[in-house]
């Protein structure tokens, strides 16, 4: 077990007007992001994309296990691989996993099979949950809340993406199990988001879509269903 020792945690308080400017500054620069499908071939510097992912890693997670791992991809032969096996996968998940409703539902958003991004993009980076531990002898561990922990560690990537200019797209080619022997991960981590990094290509477009109203998506003191 690692034992941590506790060390104080303080942060000013910023001033009421400072909070609130904060508050919509964030909301703002938040509010422009959209998952993009086009991407512009310029190469990305890996520098930024290391910042991400450090910044990924800072989420909360179970029992401060950080159950994840990002693999970073910029080889052309390699995104190739990956863009071949995807799109043979979704070839087959739209075709004939996908139910009728999936099919509607998705039909706005104007998505197919086909994934050229992941071959013109300079990087893909396949976050990985890592199911339980193992250590250096082979000794396995749990790991605690391993969905939450890793999806919050994804939100905090595309945000730190999105706040250095970058965009990315949150796929999913299902199922992801080519992914560990593409890219050489062991059977206890799992794939679970694909992120195309780049920027959007100049002309790239994204449906119109409205975000629900804060109403939509909040509930404020309500009352028990019990009493
Ligand atoms: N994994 C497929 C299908 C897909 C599913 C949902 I739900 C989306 O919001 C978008 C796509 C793909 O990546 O095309």
């Amino acid at each position: 077990m690692t034992e941590y020792p506790f060390i104080p945690y303080r942060r000013d308080r910023f001033p009421a007007d400072e909070m609130s400017r904060r508050a919509n500054d964030f909301f703002e620069l938040i509010d422009t992001r959209r998952s993009v499908r086009e991407f512009s071939p310029d190469p990305v510097p890996r520098e930024l994309i290391e910042t991400a992912i450090r910044t990924a890693s800072t989420a909360p997670s179970g029992a401060h296990r950080q159950p994840w791992k990002f693999v970073a991809v910029s080889d052309p032969a390699i995104k190739h691989r990956i863009r071949v096996e995807a799109e043979a996968e979704e070839k087959e998940t739209y075709s004939n996993r996908m139910s009728d409703e999936w099919r509607q539902a998705l039909a706005p958003i104007g998505t197919d099979w086909r994934k050229p991004f992941l071959e013109v993009v300079p990087w893909i980076v396949v976050c990985f949950e890592e199911l339980y531990k193992v250590d250096d002898e082979g000794n396995k561990s749990k790991n605690y809340y391993v969905p939450q922990s890793v999806g919050l560690a994804c939100g905090f990537f595309i945000a730190a993406l999105h706040n250095m200019g970058l965009a990315t797209l949150t796929h999913t080619p299902s199922p992801m199990k080519f992914l560990n022997n593409i890219l050489g991960r062991p059977v206890n981590e799992k794939p679970y988001i694909l992120f195309p990094v780049g920027y959007p290509a100049p002309d790239a477009t994204v449906p119109d879509l409205a975000r629900k109203p804060l109403e939509e998506v909040s509930i404020w003191n309500p009352e028990p269903l019990d009493d």
